[in-house]
């Protein structure tokens, strides 16, 4: 049984920038119901009403994995200790957007899945085999009949986008080799409640997974978690390895047993602690309203610092709109001189002149503050001024400058 904790109103697709044409337009803009609940049985955090995959995953979908040097670090870092501990004979990649992974392994070992036609050809120009298809069973069959062997299947901030975990589970179990292993990397159901970060929660994730959760899912298909790792990025992920219950190469290591009981010290397998939350997000809202009120009262001026799909989710809830942001500022060339979903807000080309004719700036990318603050270094100095709401609504007094 699944129970709703939480309801963050009618919001629209969080990707779905628009163009002007499309503010005159008839065609409304799609709006969904986004609420989140809990699953009595398998302790998963969902959204309950569903968008249709190739409703959001079209052929041209925005996001670009590679617009920040955080996650590209990762991604690195990443294939040099794979390769150094598990030398895997082929790599299969579920949701390679534009390679910021792959591009690190030579291409006779990698297969990518990417269903946006747009970002595939990205891989497929690099020459790396390029799936442009929705991960499923029938894929994962011709991916089988490939006979390469498949041994290590990588997927990062993509399964949690999956509405059907039988399916992704069943087809990855179909290609996997015996000894392969099952590497999934996904914001931390744990961090998200540390920091009230209620932007986790939109149209394409439809899961927030917590280990106590992905122990239940994958129970079903003989797997399990033997190690995992903490991230910083995206405001705290984890990092689940994962085996076959018969494969014995490799031991659980204490990092499980311990995630596993910070989770349980949480209580993220109570309900109630979801209710708790809510009231948080709630507080949460009230109070960067206020903040937003306070500055425009003086009549200064906010600008929007990375067009998240996490900025779009939070400013819908707020009814945070046009009159109080001027612009967002961000460098996918896919998003600027376009507008962000719902709240119709300008998105502008990331330079310095947009950024410094700001005197407050949203954090919209809060994921990515140390890199953003290293990169603004001068304009902190000057005065500019950083609004978060993470892990509450504040104006940022104390900036780390890490190298
Ligand atoms: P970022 C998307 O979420 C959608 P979003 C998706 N559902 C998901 O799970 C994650 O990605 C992985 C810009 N930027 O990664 C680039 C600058 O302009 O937080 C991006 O548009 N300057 C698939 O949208 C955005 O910010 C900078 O210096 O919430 C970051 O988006 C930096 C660092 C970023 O994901
Ligand atoms: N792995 C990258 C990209 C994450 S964005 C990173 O961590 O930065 C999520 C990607 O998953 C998008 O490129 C999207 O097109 C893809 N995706 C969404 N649904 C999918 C599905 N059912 N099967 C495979 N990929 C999917």
């Amino acid at each position: 049984m699944i129970k709703k904790f939480l309801d963050l109103g009618m919001q629209p697709l969080a990707n779905n920038y628009l163009r002007k044409n499309d503010l005159t337009r008839k065609k409304k803009e799609l709006f969904y119901h986004l609420e989140v609940g809990f699953d009595y049985k398998t302790k998963l955090i969902s959204i309950l009403n569903r968008v249709p995959s190739k409703k959001m995953f079209d052929d041209n979908y925005p996001y670009r994995s590679s617009m920040s040097k955080t996650m590209l670090l990762s991604f690195k870092k990443l294939s040099t200790y794979l390769k150094f501990n598990y030398n895997p004979n082929c790599i299969l990649e579920i949701g390679s957007n534009d390679g910021s992974l792959i591009k690190n392994f030579s291409k006779k070992k990698v297969i990518c899945v990417e269903p946006c036609r747009n970002v595939a050809k990205i891989t497929q120009k690099l020459g790396y085999k390029t799936f442009s298809d929705f991960w499923d069973i029938n894929l994962a069959r011709k991916i089988k009949k490939m006979n390469k062997n498949v041994d290590l299947i990588y997927s990062a901030n993509t399964l949690s986008h999956i509405s059907n975990l039988d399916s992704v589970f069943k087809s990855i179990c179909h290609v996997m080799t015996d000894k392969g292993i099952l590497i999934i990397e996904d914001p931390s159901l744990l961090e998200c409640l540390k920091n009230v970060s209620y932007d986790q929660f939109y149209n394409e994730h439809i899961y927030v997974f917590s280990l106590i959760s992905i122990n239940e899912v994958i129970k079903k298909y003989e797997l399990e978690v033997f190690d995992i790792e903490k991230l910083n990025t995206h405001g705290g992920s984890l990092r689940y390895y994962i085996k076959r219950i018969s494969n014995k190469r490799f031991k659980k290591t204490i990092r499980v047993k311990k995630q596993l009981q910070e989770e349980i010290r949480f209580k993220l397998n109570k309900y109630d602690t979801f209710v708790k939350f809510k009231k948080k997000v709630e507080k949460s809202r009230k109070n960067l309203k206020q903040i937003f009120y306070n500055i425009k009262k003086k009549g200064e001026k906010i600008i929007g610092y990375g067009a998240t799909a996490k900025a779009s989710t939070v400013l819908n809830y707020c009814n945070i709109k046009n009159e109080t942001i001027d612009y967002f500022l961000d460098t996918t060339p896919e998003k600027v001189k376009k507008f962000m979903p719902g709240t119709h807000i300008f998105i502008e080309p990331y330079n310095k002149k947009n950024l410094y004719a700001a005197d407050y700036v949203f954090l919209g990318a809060w994921n990515f503050k140390n890199e953003i603050f290293k990169k603004e270094k001068k304009f902190i100095k000057q005065g500019g001024k950083f609004i978060t709401h993470i892990s509450k609504p504040h104006i940022i007094k104390k900036y780390l400058f890490r190298k």
